[in-house]
């Protein structure tokens, strides 16, 4: 009796290993920034009606190969860095970058979007390696 129960046992933890083996382990929620190759970093910037950004200032290494994304949560706004050449509106809001040296940029929104506008401002911050 015991002998037919181990049997039943072992079956279905075979087939349990065996449909793992098969399928893999369950995934996990995806993450956005989980799936990008190492060394890849995605900022991602909010813009908000209330003519705020996010955070405060966004930070990245030199030499990450930097993803720099616009997200309009309300409102229609725009992301320009003036020393980089960076202009993210419409339907270009995503960009690569990367940087050789430290230093400090200053993000502002580049469409007219309201009152607000002209102090709608954040930092990118590059820190060395
Ligand atoms: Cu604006």
């Amino acid at each position: 009796m015991h002998k037919w129960i181990m049997f039943v046992l072992l079956s279905a933890a075979s087939l349990l290993g065996v449909y793992l083996l098969t399928f893999g382990l369950p995934a996990k929620p995806v993450d956005e920034s989980a799936s990008l190759p190492e060394g890849t970093v995605l900022v991602k910037v909010e813009a908000n009606s209330d003519f705020t950004f996010g955070e405060a200032e966004y930070k990245v290494k030199v030499g990450d190969k930097v993803i720099l994304k616009l997200q309009n949560k309300s409102g229609i706004h725009g992301l320009k860095i003036d020393e980089l050449n960076v202009d993210l509106e419409g339907d270009n809001l995503e960009t690569n970058l990367e940087f050789d040296k430290p230093g400090e940029y200053e993000i502002h929104c580049s469409v007219p979007c309201g009152a607000g506008h002209a102090e709608m401002k954040t930092k990118l911050i590059v820190e060395a390696a």
